[in-house]
């Protein structure tokens, strides 16, 4: 689908706490925006196909241990060695849905006792999303689901943390969708914002840099 010449792909970022159903509706936002002809891709963070995705994925799986300093700037960069491509990719006009993004970052690591303005600092200069979809579940909801896999983080204290950091973090290009709705609402709620977005990316939006 062509647009103006300063037509782009839009940045769509899903977040939420763990279990919320953001890997599910992400999957099903790429395929639906797809099915109506808009190029896309389903990015996740952490992306583990990297050397720094494989030192965060050995840490979250308890097999490494590391500072948490340390360890909040290993997925700060493991962003940054996307940067280019993301703008390179928006530039050219494919949308992409991500599956975390500093959002992420700010919110666990901060939820550790880390001082708010020092994570984010990090992330200043990555590309800002055109709309974060925050997928809002109460965590002893998110806990029900399933159980958690284990991983680090994965703990029901820590996840009522995190979603007070959220919280903080919400301004106003965040929309809430309320994540205890059944699958097909979400979908559907998912569908509008993100289309709409897309559509006000292919009419020039300009790309932006956070914090903003
Ligand atoms: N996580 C994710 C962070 O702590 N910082 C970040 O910057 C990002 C992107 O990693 N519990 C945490 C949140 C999750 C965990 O994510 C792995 P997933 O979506 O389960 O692969």
């Amino acid at each position: 689908r062509g647009g103006k010449e300063d037509s782009r792909g839009a940045l769509v970022v899903l977040e939420g706490l763990d279990r919320c159903g953001k890997t599910t509706q992400s999957t099903r936002l790429v395929k639906h925006l797809e099915s109506l002809g808009y190029s896309t891709e389903l990015w996740r963070y952490p992306d583990r196909s990297t050397s720094v995705g494989q030192m965060i994925s050995s840490y979250l799986s308890n097999k490494s241990q590391l500072d948490d300093h340390t360890i909040h700037l290993l997925f700060s960069a493991n962003r940054w060695e996307k940067r280019s491509l993301m703008e390179s990719k928006l530039k050219s006009g494919t949308t992409l849905v991500v599956d975390r993004y500093s959002y992420s970052g700010v919110a666990f690591s901060s939820a550790k006792g880390l001082d708010i303005e020092w994570c984010k600092a990090p992330e200043i200069g990555l590309l800002a999303p055109d709309v974060v979809v925050y997928l809002d579940i109460p965590p002893e909801k998110a806990a029900e689901r399933g159980g958690y896999g284990g991983e680090r983080y994965e703990q029901l204290e820590f996840q009522k943390k995190v979603g007070q950091r959220y919280q903080d973090l919400c301004s106003a290009n965040w929309k809430i969708i309320d994540a205890c709705s059944t699958m097909e609402d979400v979908e559907k709620q998912l569908q509008e914002i993100a289309l709409d977005c897309v559509k006000t990316c292919q009419e020039g939006k300009p790309l932006s840099c956070l914090w903003s």
